[in-house]
């Protein structure tokens, strides 16, 4: 698998502007007479952070400082943290996820990608419908990939919002990393109030470690190259344990009063079906019971529907740890075949009148 590094590229359309060039080629002499931009104090925190940047990975100092400078922090970010639309029930959470106009719209991504699609099922064993609904529901097939820039967000949620400063410092650390290596601005690129980039959404450290230039033309763009955007959802699925032609979720039926504490096993597959049996829980579907499974619950309005989640719901939640996202994947990618099937039957039924 050939991971992007990107170093060597030019992105054409996140070109390095001059900024870019000022900041990382600083050893160049030319650049030595550009006067700094007038570079106010920066926060102590950041200091530290910018100081870690240089021990760690050699960044210069001064010209950490000047993007540090114009960062800023953003209220639209602390306020969409505190409250994600996954934290609502299910019966909420779907009807805006799992939508007409995301049905229609991934026949549509499918038809139109369908050789790539096809070549990351062949290679990573990952369906197409799955890869489209991620896609549909991360930003709408590219309609929505965040207008935030990237720094400010991860900057605002390392240094303004305590409550999970440390993964974000990671993320900010890896933004500034990947943005060295793709030769990007890093004051240029948008994303998701948490950081989250392109049509796949990938956060920086994923970014880094998934992202692939899947039509080896010498780039890895997540914004506009769809090959790129399919191959690299289709490896990060598969490194986070996609199995190929095995099942993502079926219905439970709990026949114990003690539910909760089986619940609260965890999202991990840790048990087989059959040792699920014998704890009262079982399914009436068409499923092995050699398989691993966890037992999750939707809240519906008149309360939990519970299911088993397989491995490959668990692959989906290394993407979102959300049960209502992993959930909202699998009920889009179903309503996308159904309803490609149902154009082609209707095509079919009308060239044969
Ligand atoms: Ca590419």
């Amino acid at each position: 698998m050939s991971h992007a590094t990107g170093r060597a590229m030019k992105s054409v359309t996140l070109k390095a502007g001059l900024l870019a060039a000022t900041l990382w080629i600083t050893s160049q002499p030319g650049w030595a007479q550009t006067p700094p931009p007038e570079v106010r104090p920066l926060r102590p925190e950041m200091e530290k952070f910018i100081d870690q940047m240089v021990q760690a990975h050699g960044f210069d100092a001064k010209a950490l400082r000047q993007v540090f400078a114009k960062v800023q922090t953003s209220q639209g970010v602390t306020r969409a943290i505190a409250a994600p639309s996954t934290s609502k029930p299910w019966y909420e959470f779907k009807p805006l996820f799992v939508d007409s106009l995301r049905i229609s719209g991934g026949v549509k991504y499918w038809n139109d990608n369908a050789e790539v699609l096809e070549r990351a099922r062949k290679e990573f064993g990952v369906p197409e419908s799955i890869i489209v609904a991620v896609i549909g529901i991360e930003t709408r097939y590219g309609k929505r990939t965040g207008n935030f820039r990237v720094i400010d967000a991860l900057s605002t949620l390392t240094f303004d919002a305590p409550a999970r400063a440390d993964y974000f410092r990671k993320e900010l650390e890896q933004f500034l990393l990947l943005a060295r290596e793709q030769q990007w601005d890093p004051l240029s690129i948008n994303g998701s109030f948490a950081g989250a980039m392109g049509m796949p959404q990938f956060m920086p450290t994923s970014y880094r470690r998934y992202a692939i230039d899947f039509n080896a033309d010498g780039h890895t763009d997540l914004w506009n190259d769809s090959a790129d955007i399919i191959g690299s959802i289709g490896s990060y699925l598969h490194q986070s344990g996609w199995k190929e032609a095995t099942p993502i979720v079926a219905p439970a039926r709990v026949d114990t009063a003690d539910w909760k504490a089986l619940v609260d096993l965890g999202l991990k597959p840790t048990l087989t079906l059959e040792q699920w049996k014998m704890r009262g829980v079982d399914t009436l579907a068409n499923v092995q019971v050699s398989l691993p499974a966890s037992l999750f619950t939707l809240d519906l309005s008149g309360g939990p529907e519970f299911w088993f989640g397989f491995e490959n719901f668990y692959a989906i939640l290394q993407y979102n740890r959300s049960r209502n996202y992993a959930m909202a994947v699998n009920d889009l990618a179903n309503e996308i075949v159904r309803e490609r099937e149902r154009i082609s039957a209707s095509v079919s039924s009308n060239g044969a009148q």
